[in-house]
């Protein structure tokens, strides 16, 4: 096993002695335990051979004894034994919003509660609210939470979906029977959260493609295997449906496919305004329903078909009916961002707080990717979980931060490491005075911890922006895709005290909250 496996397991360890009832003090240890296996910089596998576990942060012999054993066999007895001691479908409960190893402890063993399905009829019959520590309200979230799930159980984050779907593409594309290759759907149109995932190949010979797709390493099951189609899941769970064609009905299966059906609808109204027929086979020169290649538009690529149509080329990622027909009209789309437009980020965390690496490894990563700055804006004290910072170990970090950022002057640079915090946005105020923030090169002000009533969010919200000393909101509406919903509050009110005040919104680009 290598380090992620083994702190996947110790971390696994923590929970269930948590799910048992043991004591935080143990229970911690496992936790931390892999944590630290986690931010290792050298192969795990090297410290077990060199006998230098000891060495690392809060290891003593019998944790020790059980990661070497896990490196070196890739199991550990005491593991197995404690997974087997608990019902199989306990530690799921704990992806339940709101509830903890505490609470889940309490339902299975006052209400022999252990597993999703058997949690949804105590909630509706209304016997989790009498419970010690559960009311009517921690209740009602559960069941919210249910069904949360519930909908979301068949749609994945886009990177999940990239990971799956990246390898394959790659795979096809160097089939000799492949000509051209793509993604559609809307993994293509760069969506945040996606049902399923779509490839297109074209070739002379789909049965030979078609084999080679269901064969790949990641399929688990084969859904459907016909003579221009194929549907899989992949591990992971995500379904994945390859199409075939002819090279010269590419590009319109590609647009076709790519979708969204909305944008799809406008497209095909444009073809017919214009005496023209759109499918998934061509553009026609027809009045009416045709795939009579003897009637085809001549297309080569996607391009083409937007020219015909009186468009300039439409992007996926802007293919939802939502104005992209109006701006390519009149050619005023405007220009997507590119990777290459990045010039720094402004809200970044490092192992001062929960993120991984130290200020260092940061610096010299953002460097060396050209970016022009980058700033350290760890947690303040309030966010205790995520290890948050006083003033005082703010105060060193600063001076840190300094050190590093002075190194790459001396040597003729002009990248820039800037000082700064991710500040807690409170009750009444934020988590550090304005004294402590005004030394700071930049502020980020986040609502951690949201009010249920959205005209105090947007009070909370509004006061921060407000604020001088706050240079912009972090992932203002705190949604976690898939995970959680946004907090309520009055957008367009924050938006316009931000707008007044000059404070920034941040485009948050983690694949979970986009
Ligand atoms: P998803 O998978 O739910 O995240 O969303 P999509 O957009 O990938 O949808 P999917 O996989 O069902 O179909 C892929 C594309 O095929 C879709 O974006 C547009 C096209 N398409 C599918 N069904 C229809 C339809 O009934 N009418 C039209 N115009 N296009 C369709
Ligand atoms: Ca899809
Ligand atoms: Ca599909």
């Amino acid at each position: 096993m290598d380090k992620d496996e083994v702190a996947a397991v110790l971390s696994e360890i923590g929970t269930l002695l948590e799910l048992k009832g043991e004591n935080p003090f143990k229970t911690r240890a496992y936790h931390n335990a892999a944590r630290v296996l986690e931010g290792l910089t050298e192969p795990l596998d090297k410290i077990v051979a060199e006998n230098r576990l000891g060495e690392l942060k809060g290891f003593g012999e019998a944790l020790q004894d059980k990661v070497a054993r896990l490196v070196t066999t890739g199991s550990l007895p005491y593991h197995d034994e404690l997974k087997a001691s608990l019902p199989p479908g306990l530690p799921a409960l704990l992806e339940v919003q709101g509830l903890g190893p505490k609470k889940v402890k309490r339902l299975h063993d006052e209400l022999g509660i252990d597993s999703m399905e058997k949690l949804e009829a105590p909630c509706q019959a209304g016997r989790i609210a009498g419970l010690e520590g559960c009311g009517e309200k921690s209740q009602a979230k559960i069941l919210e939470a249910i069904a949360f799930k519930r909908q979301f159980a068949s749609r994945h984050c886009l990177i999940d979906a990239l990971v799956c779907a990246e390898p394959i593409l790659e795979s096809l594309r160097g089939h000799p029977d492949v000509v051209r290759c793509s993604t559609a759907g809307s993994l293509r149109r760069w969506k945040e959260v996606i049902g399923d995932i779509d490839f297109l190949v074209s070739s002379r010979n789909p049965a030979a493609v078609i084999g080679f797709f269901v064969a790949q390493p990641g399929v688990q099951t084969v859904l459907a295997h016909g003579d221009t189609k194929a549907s899989v899941i992949l591990a992971g769970g995500i379904q994945a449906d390859l199409r075939v064609v002819g090279d010269e009905e590419y590009p319109f299966a590609l647009a076709y496919f790519t979708g969204s059906k909305e944008h799809n609808i406008v497209m095909r109204q444009r073809a017919i305004a214009r005496g023209l027929r759109l499918n998934e086979y061509g553009l026609f020169r027809s009045s009416e329903e045709t795939r009579d290649p003897a009637l085809r538009v001549d297309c080569r690529e996607e391009r083409d078909i937007f020219e015909h149509l009186g468009l300039a080329y439409v992007p996926p990622e802007l293919r939802e009916d939502h104005g992209e027909f109006a701006a390519a009209e009149s050619r005023r789309l405007p220009r997507l961002v590119e990777w290459t437009d990045l010039r720094g980020s402004l809200h970044n965390h490092s192992n001062w707080a929960d993120g991984r690496d130290s200020l260092e490894a940061i610096a010299a990563h953002a460097h060396e990717l050209g970016l022009d700055y980058w700033a350290i804006t760890d947690h303040s004290r309030a966010s205790f979980q995520a290890n948050g910072l006083d003033v005082r170990r703010l105060e060193q970090q600063i001076e840190a931060v300094a050190a590093v950022h002075r190194s790459y002057a001396a040597e003729g640079s002009d990248f820039r490491l800037l000082t700064g915090i991710e500040v807690d946005i409170l009750k009444d105020g934020l988590d550090f005075d304005d004294g402590v923030l005004a030394r700071l090169d930049v502020v980020v002000a986040s609502l951690h911890v949201p009010s249920s009533d959205a005209l105090e969010n947007t009070r909370r919200l509004v006061r921060a922006a407000e604020n001088p000393q706050v240079h912009q909101l972090g992932h203002l509406s705190g949604r976690l895709l898939l995970e959680r919903e946004a907090y309520k509050f009055d957008l367009p009110a924050v938006l316009k005290a931000c707008a007044d005040t000059g404070t920034w919104i941040e485009l948050n680009a983690s694949p979970y909250r986009f």
